[in-house]
């Protein structure tokens, strides 16, 4: 089922779900190499998510700000290569919503225990922002915040389940964003885990 959220904005509900074995051991093996990490930000707070990235770009945060690396700061080495399955389901996802042309080179994976939020915020550290964002929802369901193009616009929410993927392009690509701390739960296949992907075109 295919929704339109707002401008440029589309869920595809469940669409995660036909490849979700392909999805989790892969995922697997990227966290086995590249382990999920609390980053700081240039503020020095530790963030609650925990954070880790696949492909030729990963996104980072640290005393000195926020940029895509190629090289894990943790171990000098370049982040894990971002698995076929990853790649074709951030793919199909941007063309059934518009952006056939979608080749990401990072996808920064997030995740969220109980308790763990997001607070609300632009992405605007790639270089051309009319490439679209595709996010994967994974594991315990989140209260996902959906404001407009200003800080101070009202804000919707919306529940982001398991498989669930939405593409945000056009104009909903620079809106602000968030999520509430999570709630305790425990997924079949997460146990008490939300992830959630971002693929991304940062150069
Ligand atoms: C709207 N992640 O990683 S996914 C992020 O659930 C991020 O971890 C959230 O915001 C998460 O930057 C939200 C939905 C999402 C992702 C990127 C967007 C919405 C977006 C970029 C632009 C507009
Ligand atoms: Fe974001």
């Amino acid at each position: 089922r295919k929704v339109e959220l707002g401008p440029g904005a589309v869920m595809l509900h469940g669409f995660a779900l036909s490849d979700e074995e392909a999805l989790l051991t892969d995922l697997n093996a990227v966290v086995e190499q590249a382990p999920f990490r609390h980053m700081v930000t240039p503020g020095g707070h530790r963030m609650s998510v925990a954070m880790t990235n696949c492909g030729s770009l990963g996104w980072l945060t640290d005393r000195t700000g926020y940029r895509y690396d190629p090289i894990d700061p943790e171990n000098g080495q370049p982040w894990p290569a971002m698995p076929a399955s990853l790649l074709k389901l951030a793919q199909s996802a941007a063309s059934e919503a518009g952006f056939p042309a979608f080749t990401p080179d990072g996808c920064l994976i997030n995740r969220y225990e109980p308790g763990a939020k997001l607070s609300l915020h632009q992405d605007k550290d790639e270089k051309d922002l009319n490439q679209p964002i595709v996010s994967v929802s994974l594991g315990l369901p989140a209260i996902f915040l959906f404001g407009g193009a200003k800080r101070a616009d009202k804000q919707l929410q919306l529940h982001l389940n398991h498989g669930d993927v939405v593409v945000w392009g056009g104009p909903a690509r620079l809106f602000y964003h968030g999520i509430k701390p999570l709630a305790t739960g425990e997924h079949p296949r997460l146990g008490r885990y939300r992830l959630n992907l971002t693929f991304r075109k940062a150069s």
